[in-house]
This record gives C-alpha cells, structure tokens and sequence, in this order.
C-alpha cells in the first residue's frame, strides 16, 4: 500500500488569531496574516491500515491525544466519504530548545498526507480549510510566505490565501527566535483564547482593531516597508496579550525574561538597528528583521543575551508532498 509524506512548514502571526467565534468549525472573530518560514517544519508519513494509529516523534501516542487525532481522521474522512483508517508518523523538526508551538505545521502535514493516503486530490483551499478543523493556525501554513486566513462566513469559506500568488515575497524579512523557556504552557492557547473571548472587556477592542491592522499591514508589505511591517505587528501583538489580563480570571504569558528580551530589542532600535518583535501564546519572543541583516542582529541580541538560545528563520514555502 502506497504512503505518503508531507513536509509542512510552521507559521508566525504578524496580525493575530486569538478567539473562535464557532470552537466546532473552528471559525475566527478576525482576519490572521502570518508568514511562513524555512527552518521549522513537521514531516509526516501516512499509509492506511487496520486500524488508526499515530507515532509522534518516535513515540506512539494514546489516550486523550490519539482519540483528538481520530476525532481530526474522522473530519477528514467525513470529507472524502470513505472509511479507512490511516497510519501516521510525523516528526517535528523545530529544535525541542526553539519554543515554536508545532500545531499549525503539524496538523497541516497530517492534513496533506493523510488525505493523499485517503485517495482524496485536493486543492490547496480545500486542504486549508481542512486543516482549519484541526488547528486554526493551520490553514496558514497550507501556503508558504506572507499568508492571510480569512475570517470567511461559515465552513465553506474560512481558509487561508497567500498574498502573492507564486508565494514568493519581495520583502526581505527574517525572524530569530528567542527562547526564554521551552518549558510547557500553562495554559494552552486554545484556552487562553477561549477564556478571553468570554470574560476580557478587550476583547471586542481587539477584534476591532485587527481590521484595521490586517489592512495597514498588507499595504507595508506591497510597499516593502520593513519598518511599517514591524511595527504593525508589535503593536499588535501587545493588543493580543493586553487582553488576556481583562480576563476573568487574568493571566499572562509573560515572563520577566520576555521583558527583558524586549527591553533588548527596543534598545537595538534605539540604535539605528531595524528590528521589532512579536510573541505568541507563550513567554518567547521572535525578532522581525531584515534577512540581509539577520546574522548582525542574531549577534547583537547573543551579546545582550548571552544564556538564551536563538534561531534565525526566512519565509519558507507551504506544504508539499515528498515522496509517495
Ligand atoms: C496565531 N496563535 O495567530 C495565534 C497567536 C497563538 C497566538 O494560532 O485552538 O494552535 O488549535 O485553533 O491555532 C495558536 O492557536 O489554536 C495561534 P486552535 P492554534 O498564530
């Protein structure tokens, strides 16, 4: 029987997804727009077989894990009206020091390479919105470069777009990622995201001000206006995590270390270098710099910084199959 594996590629948020307004369909409040980079991915392998099973990074997974993972096949097979079950392997290759959640590259390998096994050829907006189901950031990381997941209507239209149409960008842009810890969230975003729709008075602020954000940013980047892309989004993330602490009951995903880390980046631009950053649902920052000055930044920080482990990463491309 002939297997499958994909190579999908994880995504950074520059304007952000935090809140469904359906959790079934995994729905979003507002439109995302993320870029896709090179140097974090997930590779997954699958075959159908007798029954479903999944081995992650080496290990196989049980549980309340393997029965999400079902939940996910069943979507996909719901889809492709078939009923076979799947073997799957998949490998994260994002270093375990880097702290990049692997949810969006992740469900989004699963979704090529298990509906490839499936029999199923799909589009890339069908795949998107597949994996949409699985993870919302997912969607995102069906394309490579500067994507936009689209709010849409319902099911048939909340997918993700590239903003060029080869997915290749102009702008010459890298993130380097700045591990302040990679241990383990106490909260996961799916959480977080979903106590703040409920209880932070922010919220509706930020939902607001993503649209406006979303429109901003698209325009910096046909402009190729590196400092506009970089302050839209650390403005952005702040307004992200400026309402989890209107939430009831408040939390945070900073730690003192992320503000120290910030308090670096901004001195940086205080001294003429171009960098901004943006942080996710957790305590890591990513810098946003030019790719041609990335080494020069990375050793900055380095020198600043001198425990935390860093990783530089350029816009990469979106998922593919790579044998069969
Ligand atoms: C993002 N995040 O736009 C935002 C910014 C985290 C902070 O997408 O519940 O793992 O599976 O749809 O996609 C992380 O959320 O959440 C995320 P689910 P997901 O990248």
């Amino acid at each position: 029987m002939s297997s499958y594996t994909a190579i999908a590629h994880t995504n950074i948020a520059l304007i952000k997804y935090w809140g469904k307004r359906d959790a079934t369909y995994i729905l979003p409040y507002n439109n995302s727009l993320s870029l896709t980079l090179d140097r974090f991915y997930t590779e997954t392998t699958a075959q159908v077989a007798t029954k479903d099973t999944f081995v992650l990074d080496g290990y196989p997974v049980s549980g309340a894990a393997l029965i999400k993972f079902t939940n996910f096949l069943d979507i996909l097979r719901q889809y492709g009206q078939t009923d076979q079950k799947l073997a799957i392997r998949s490998t994260n290759h994002v270093p375990t020091a880097a702290g990049l959640a692997s949810s969006a590259s992740g469900l989004a390998a699963l979704t090529l390479a298990a509906t490839k096994a499936l029999n199923l050829d799909l589009t890339k907006p069908e795949l998107s919105r597949l994996a949409r189901r699985g993870s919302g950031s997912a969607c995102r990381s069906i394309y490579g470069g500067f994507v936009e997941w689209q709010k849409g209507h319902d099911d048939s239209d909340s997918l993700a777009v590239p903003l060029a149409t080869d997915e290749q960008t102009t702008l010459d842009i890298a993130m380097i990622a700045v591990v302040v810890s990679n241990q383990a969230k106490k909260i996961s975003s799916r959480q977080g995201m979903s106590n703040t729709v409920a209880t932070s008075p922010f919220y509706p602020a930020f939902v607001k001000s993503c649209e406006a954000d979303i429109k901003a940013m698209k325009q910096a980047i046909s402009n190729n206006d590196l400092n506009q892309v970089g302050a839209i989004a650390e403005a952005n993330a702040l307004k992200m995590h400026a309402t989890t602490l209107g939430a009831d009951p408040p939390f945070s995903y900073f730690l003192p270390e992320t503000l120290h880390v910030i308090q670096v980046v901004k001195t940086l631009r205080q001294n003429g270098y171009l960098c901004y950053f943006t942080m996710d649902a957790g305590p890591n920052i990513k810098v946003i710099c030019a790719g041609s000055q990335s080494r020069t930044i990375a050793d900055q920080l380095k020198k600043a910084l001198p425990n935390l482990d860093l990783a530089i990463a350029k816009p990469g491309p979106g998922a593919h199959l790579i044998s069969h």
